[in-house]
């Protein structure tokens, strides 16, 4: 599978977080609507109310659509505005993330639990406590450990926050300070809970040193996701308003991951965010972009190819354009 693939051509789909669960390839990705709502740094035309699920049974086989599996009006909390979602599944339970702005208009992380990966998925009555930002990214390590990676800044309100406490003028650093980082967390034993404080995700340069706040090419903007290749944890995310998705990497969950480099270019739209996944021993850039919507950059559509890595362990960038 070496051109990229639309996952599906009826709705509009974006964020796509992929995972195999029982041998079967399935996406959880955001779902993209029209509103009307202006198109701001805040985000506000990214409107969504519900998500669906989609499952193969082969990279290039039939995509089965189940449904709605949550409705914003099925969340107890809710407020406004569903974003990127993850899924993880743990003793024969599904566990659905989605952040989503509570009645105050901040963004908090929910958790919602099926018996089924295609669910539906029942929302807790709470948001999950501590949580803030947006687009959890889920991990489980090879020890069985689950790890939420999280975080987005702008409409993601990441930078009202320092030390996971929210404080009043919530601006990014200067150019010339530590960029802000993404978070991980080790997820409770019933999933349900973080197992501890959040702690940052640090990226470095060649020298050693936290990318910078005006390194806008190469420093975390949003999309946060971890997987393991060979022994080694890829941290992979989007620098947001420089378009990119890049990676970089360590030698456990929690870093500091050293930055490696691009993953995409540019797609046609503004955001771009995606998943990794290995399905029947290939690996797979998952992603969205807007050439289907003629551009317009609310109205996304998920599309998949395969990724390569060369033998250093190193990912082949690809074209965000192809
Ligand atoms: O889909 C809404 C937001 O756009 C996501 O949460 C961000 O990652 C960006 O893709």
């Amino acid at each position: 599978m070496k051109e990229p693939k639309y996952l599906v051509e009826d709705l509009y789909t974006a964020d796509p977080a992929a995972h195999v669960f029982n041998g079967k390839l399935y996406i959880y990705p955001s779902h993209d609507i029209v509103t009307g709502m202006p198109e701001n740094d805040n985000g506000d035309h990214f409107a969504m109310r519900d998500y669906h699920v989609y499952s193969m049974e082969e990279i290039d086989g039939k995509v089965t659509d189940h449904g709605v599996i949550l409705d914003v009006d099925d969340v107890p909390w809710s407020g406004r505005q569903m974003w990127a979602p993850a899924a993880a599944s743990k003793d024969g339970k599904y566990y659905f993330y989605f952040p989503l702005k509570d009645k105050n208009d901040i963004f908090r992380i929910g958790a919602a639990v099926s018996d089924k990966p295609e669910g539906p998925f029942i929302a807790e009555k709470n948001p999950i406590m501590g949580s803030y930002s947006i687009d959890p990214g889920m991990f489980e390590d090879e020890d069985g450990e689950h790890y939420m990676y999280f975080g987005g800044i702008w409409g993601g309100q990441l930078q009202r926050y320092r030390d996971n406490k929210a404080i009043e003028l919530g601006a990014e650093p200067a150019d010339e300070d530590p960029a802000l980082c993404a978070k991980v967390v080790r997820m409770s034993d019933d999933m349900l809970e973080f197992a501890e404080e959040p702690k940052d995700v640090v990226i470095v340069d060649e020298d050693g040193n936290p990318l910078k706040s005006g390194d806008h090419d190469r420093r975390f903007f949003e999309a946060a996701k971890m997987h393991k290749y060979k022994g080694k944890y890829y941290f992979s995310y989007s620098t947001g308003n420089t378009h990119l998705l890049c990676y970089a990497i360590g030698d456990n969950p929690y870093g500091p991951f050293k930055y490696m480099g691009e993953i995409l270019s540019p797609v046609v739209g503004w955001t771009t965010h995606h998943s990794i996944c290995e399905f029947k021993g290939k690996w797979y850039l998952f992603y969205h972009d807007c050439k289907p919507s003629g551009g317009k950059t609310w109205l996304r559509s998920v599309k998949f190819v395969e990724l390569e890595y060369n033998e250093d362990g190193t990912i082949k960038p690809m074209d965000g354009m192809a």
